[in-house]
């Protein structure tokens, strides 16, 4: 593990984050597995307390500590009792970051709930958020479901837009780098990927498929074409295409290079 300059290992947490559907709990598992299969250690985090059956064992589980069922018996709606468990995880926080520390992990992959408007808007889930990051270092994948924005077939630019301008809207309320992964790529034509590529190679692109959209949607596609969107890369659990990617791309976030599975521990950093 990296040793911070408080003598500390630095671990480095990977939020997926996504609608639901979007593959979270499958990469948790996938991400996990790759990460140990080359040599470096990986906790996984359960942080939705509404998940039922989980494809791999949680090194931490938000479901110890509350109780979802009980809150909808309660007669709190679905997404009710989401927001609620979030406020109840919060007094949790200090214990969840604890059983985290005790792995003594070099990755830390935390599966969310798929209420993205959790990350989006409400502060609870920042602090939340900041109590289990502490002072590591923290970076959050954004699945993006390709069954949003392809349509009979073909590639729609006003949902892929939308799932774009989500991610925005994550990193606007979270403040941690964003990289955007287009999941289950194995259900993606080689058509599909070359349109979104040429989308995502030119953004103005983008714009100009956004025919009838109002002007400004239009505007913003150009502006994010100015400012950079960041990485968008292609993933998929099934087949573990493009999970070198993810990884490259967490460590260029987090630790300024690529080789770290290759290195000696004490030369991580
Ligand atoms: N084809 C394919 N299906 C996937 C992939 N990842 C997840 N799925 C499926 O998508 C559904 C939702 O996945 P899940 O990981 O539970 O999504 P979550 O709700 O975001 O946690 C499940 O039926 C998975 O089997 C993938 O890479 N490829
Ligand atoms: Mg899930």
């Amino acid at each position: 593990m990296c040793r911070s300059e408080r003598g500390r290992d630095v671990m480095y947490f990977v939020y997926l984050v996504g609608t639901a559907g979007s593959g979270k709990t499958s990469m948790t598992k996938t991400l996990g597995d790759w990460i140990e299969d080359h040599e470096m250690s990986a906790c996984r985090v359960n942080l939705d307390p509404a998940v039922e059956v989980l494809p791999y064992a949680p090194d931490v589980d938000v479901r110890e500590y509350v109780n979802y069922k009980e809150l909808l018996k309660e007669g709190l709606g679905p997404n009710g009792a989401l927001v609620k468990s979030v406020d109840l995880m919060l007094l949790y926080a200090d214990q969840l970051r604890a059983s985290i520390e005790e792995t003594e992990s070099n990755y830390v992959i935390v599966d969310t709930p798929g209420q993205l408007e959790l990350f989006a808007y409400r502060k609870s889930t920042l602090e939340l958020f900041k109590k289990i990051t502490a002072n590591d270092k923290a970076v959050l994948v954004y699945l993006i479901d390709p069954s949003l924005f392809i349509s009979e077939g073909s590639a729609d630019p006003y949902s892929f837009t939308s799932a774009l301008l989500l991610g925005l809207s994550v990193t606007a309320r979270m403040k941690v780098p964003l990289i955007h992964v287009i999941s289950k790529s194995d259900l993606l034509s080689e058509e599909i990927i070359n349109v979104i590529d040429s989308w995502l190679e030119d953004l103005g692109s983008l714009a100009m498929s956004l025919g009838d959209a109002p002007p400004a949607l239009a505007r913003v596609v150009e502006a994010l074409e100015e400012a950079g969107l960041g990485e968008v890369l292609f993933a998929s659990s099934l087949t573990e295409e493009g999970l070198d990617n993810i990884y490259a791309a967490v460590q260029r976030a987090l630790a300024g290079g690529e080789d770290y599975a290759t290195e000696e521990p004490s030369a991580r950093l």
